[in-house]
């Protein structure tokens, strides 16, 4: 494949100015009609001819201006579709039909059938699957869209913008025209069809507009939409508080469908879902699930202004909408949850998805600047770290200057396709601060480390603290010049209280208030008038995305733990002293007893536990075991997953051991409440019970208690997480087989359900998960043309499965690249993705390493490998 390169952007030869489409469905295919207003730039020559992008298409007539081309006029191929001798001045219609086949479309890019749904994915490149097109970001236009097809097989017919048209045919067909007059590119056009059920809802805007809201779902499920629904009006009330930004149209409809690559889709004004982040019940969907889908509608509907009013000149500017879109989610869910909470879970997910992508050989940056598959950049680097980034101007800018930067931003590019300068530009004149340093983080990749020490002068009463940062050349190969860290402080005092200390300042830094910016490459801040030796509390909530080298004692950090104002850095602090104790476990060979982790630290992190004046939220976050895969990224060379997998039991068995009464206490005094409410405080009191479990169950060796949650539970989180330490814990147990079997049964229906029977089967932490898992792809429910599916099981398996997928013999590595080779025929966005889970090759010992390597080489070396899985294969060879 080629590589294109941010350097070589160009606009186009010829604006397009407005598009008409017809698209008729059959049974079988369907014929789509295109007339494009387009006009010659100025100044481009007048023979310049006209390239429009196809994919697998077929063109079956060509007109300019109402007459038929000419063969010498244009040549057409699959990919491309090249129109000569354009009118020189001046703006010509030029019409195209293509016919296309839905139903064989097994990529889920362009126009498909799921569960005999018609329905549409075209962002990255997914339009000119439909039709050619001048199908890049910087091409708008408004749509016209007619759409025709049986009135029995597809009732409901849908298009962005607003319903102005509709009627019936001959022959039992019906037809529907939708007018969206907000200029928007290809990758946001979107058409549904099909027999589907509506909830139906509506919003009043701040001007006082109603906004007639709908939810699409298969037959019988609209009522599983209704927290969707709730999510989407708390969502569209939020961003008027928030950022001043009113919804635009006069609908805003929604579809769940059951095959779809992505989470969903932020289509104007039709957003397609992946059924998983709609459909939900106390029945079939956890804890999990419920905030998923309250941040999947939330992204996509900010995506209205941060994306689709205001897009990206070209796919390197990704992380202009996807980082602006993921910071506004989060503070969504900050605002409509606990603050510390969410922000925990946000910084777990970076570093177990962002960190090793960065420290890979996957590693890109933020804005990459060249791609040979864009696909392969929707990525945790450009949403988490591109999110990590605004929140880093946020919080250098503080709440009034970040605000007025983004309404500056709304002000000047709406309805424009924009990059990261015009982005930047807008808080540094809104604000009159310079930006240029800063930039950086959107083109040097990796992952900055900090590295604090600290000096305490009892004498003279005075703390110095010394900073420095350092970014290595990882593969990206892009520069390592020091950036601007944003870093959030405290000294902490032993009654808990922060220190109003004076601080100055000597080398790069600048102090303001409770924040340190960190701009040279080394800088000491001494504080004076201190009565004792603080705790000193650095990064806090995580306020710039590091790696923290703190030289701090395990009786500070322990002392933080229980005394930081800061809660996220009381998380951190527990968090840490769990994952450097099993980082340093994990490093001595397997069968080493020595405790992973020390009497204090245990204590330490019971204390939490049992403090009934944190809330249930956060103590189950303190409670849960920092993630193999995380402490293999830790441990950085020569890993041993079975051994990563012993520690990691063993200190669950101390904690679990040493806390029994602790956690016996916390089962009963947190019993299931009567009605279920998902509320975040009902949820976080259902995790910390479950958490409990966990230990408990590990402490006493026996089934007996998870059994009983599981034959007794009223909702989804409660018998999941009872199953899970039953499959988890008690492989092969009498229980065990006979929860796995009932949960099959009661929930054989619902293919969303039946995900979670296959993910946690393809986790079971066990040598012999290879087998279940290639058994479980016989079973008869498992497809691979279904994502959420593939992922469930074959995904979960490799990247959720330290000790499955990376047995010594290799056989994961070979179940998993034979699967994969079989997916990429298939679809090859979800085979490349599962791909990733290779990249981390080099950090295991020699091994696996080479038996991951050589699977790698294997996997590259196959004849006809999608674009997507080869670049994947390829770079992480590199
Ligand atoms: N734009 C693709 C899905 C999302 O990030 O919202
Ligand atoms: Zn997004």
């Amino acid at each position: 494949g080629q590589t294109v390169k941010l350097a070589d952007y160009q606009p186009t030869d010829f604006i397009l100015r407005g598009v008409k489409m017809t698209l008729m469905l059959f049974e079988g295919y369907a014929d789509v009609s295109t007339r494009l207003t387009l006009e010659r730039r100025q100044g481009v020559l007048a023979d310049a001819p006209l390239n429009l992008d196809g994919d697998e298409l077929v063109l079956e007539s060509i007109a300019v201006d109402g007459l038929t081309l000419e063969p010498s006029r244009y040549e057409a191929t699959p990919e491309s579709l090249k129109v000569t001798g354009l009118p020189e001045v001046g703006p010509f219609e030029l019409a195209i039909e293509t016919r296309i086949v839905p139903e064989q479309n097994s990529k889920l890019m362009g126009l498909y059938r799921s569960n005999g749904i018609w329905c549409t994915q075209c962002e990255a490149e997914g339009f000119r699957r439909i039709t050619y097109f001048l199908d890049r970001p910087d091409v708008l236009a408004p749509y016209l869209v007619r759409i025709e097809a049986d009135k029995a097989a597809a009732p409901v017919l849908l298009s962005n913008g607003n319903p102005v048209d509709s009627g019936d045919l001959e022959g039992g067909r019906h037809y529907a025209v939708w007018d969206d007059p907000f200029n928007k590119p290809s990758y946001l056009f979107a058409v549904v069809a099909g027999d589907l059920d509506l909830l139906p809802d509506e919003f009043v805007t701040m001007s006082g507009r109603t906004v007639t809201l709908g939810i699409y779902t298969e037959k019988g499920r609209a009522a599983q939409a209704a927290y969707a629904m709730d999510a989407l009006k708390r969502s569209m009330a939020w961003d008027e508080r928030r950022f001043g930004r009113e919804y635009d149209l006069d609908v805003f409809n929604v579809v769940a469908i059951a095959d779809f690559n992505m989470g969903a889709m932020e289509n104007k004004g039709l957003n397609v879902f992946n059924h998983k982040y709609v459909l939900l019940d106390p029945d079939i969907a956890t804890d999990t699930d419920y905030a998923g889908v309250e941040t999947v509608i939330a992204h996509e509907y900010f995506h209205n202004w941060t994306g689709n009013r205001i897009t990206c000149r070209d796919w390197f500017q990704l992380c202009l909408k996807e980082g602006l879109t993921v910071y506004r989610d989060q503070e969504f869910s900050a605002d409509e949850r606990e603050r510390t909470v969410q922000r925990i879970g946000s910084v777990r997910r970076l570093k177990a998805h962002q960190f090793p992508e960065d420290q890979g050989p996957l590693q890109h940056p933020v804005r990459p600047s060249e791609y040979r598959e864009i696909n392969n950049f929707y990525t945790a680097t450009v949403y988490d770290k591109g999110a990590e980034l605004v929140r880093m101007i946020a919080t250098l800018l503080g709440e009034a200057g970040f605000r007025a930067g983004m309404d500056l931003y709304f002000d000047r590019h709406d309805g424009e396709a924009a990059t990261i300068e015009a982005f930047v530009a807008c808080f540094e004149d809104a604000t009159g601060t310079d930006l240029s340093q800063f930039a950086l983080w959107y083109s040097q990749a990796g992952t900055p480390t900090l590295t604090v020490t600290e000096q305490w002068d009892a004498d003279q009463r005075r703390h110095a603290v010394t900073l420095r940062q350092s970014l290595s050349k990882g593969a990206a190969g892009t520069g390592t010049e020091p950036m601007v860290l944003p870093l959030r402080f405290g000294l902490v005092g032993g009654n808990g209280e922060d220190s109003d200390a004076e601080g100055h300042v000597t080398g790069g830094a600048e102090l303001k208030d409770d924040l340190i910016v960190l701009n040279g490459t080394e800088a000491t801040v001494t504080f004076t008038g201190l009565a004792d030796r603080p705790y000193l509390s650095v990064l806090r909530d995580f306020s710039a995305p590091v790696t923290l080298a703190h030289e701090q004692s395990e009786a500070a950090r322990i002392a933080l733990a229980r005394l930081d104002p800061n809660l996220f850095n009381r998380w951190r602090a527990l968090d840490d002293l769990l994952a450097n104790g099993l980082t340093e476990a994990g490093r001595r060979p397997l069968g080493d007893a020595t405790p992973p982790l020390g009497a204090p630290v245990i204590e330490a992190l019971l204390a939490s536990a049992g403090d009934d004046s944190l809330d249930p939220a956060f103590r189950a976050q303190a409670l849960a075991m920092p993630g193999e895969a995380d402490i293999a990224r830790q441990i950085a060379e020569n890993v041993d997953p079975d051994r990563v997998h012993e520690v990691v039991e063993a200190a669950r068995l101390a904690i679990g051991t040493k806390g029994l009464a602790i956690f016996e206490r916390l089962r009963g005094s947190l019993a299931p409440d009567a009605a279920f409410s998902p509320d975040a405080a009902s949820a976080g009191r259902r995790a910390l019970a479950n958490a409990a479990l966990g230990y408990l169950s590990a402490a006493r060796g026996e089934p007996s208690d998870a059994l009983a949650q599981y034959e007794t539970a009223g909702n989804m989180t409660d018998r999941l997480g009872a199953l899970a330490i039953l499959v988890h814990r008690f492989p092969g147990a009498e229980g065990t087989e006979a929860a796995l079997g009932d949960f099959y049964r009661r929930f054989e229906a619902d293919d969303l359900v039946l995900d979670k029977w296959f993910a946690l089967q393809a986790a079971a932490p066990y040598h012999g998960a290879v087998e279940t898992v290639a058994r479980l792809a016989e079973h008869p429910r498992f497809t691979m043309r279904n994502p959420n599916r593939v992922r469930a099981l074959v995904g979960t398996f490799a990247a959720g499965n330290q000790v499955g997928f990376h047995r010594a013999d290799g056989a994961g590595y070979h179940f998993v690249a034979d699967k994969l080779a079989e997916l990429d025929r298939i679809n090859p966005q979800i085979a490349a993705r599962i791909a990733t889970t290779f990249r981390a090759w080099r950090s295991f010992e020699a091994s696996r390493r080479t038996k991951l390597a050589e699977t790698l080489r294997q996997l590259s070396e196959i004849k006809g490998l999608s674009k997507d899985l080869q670049d994947i294969v390829d770079r992480s060879l590199k």
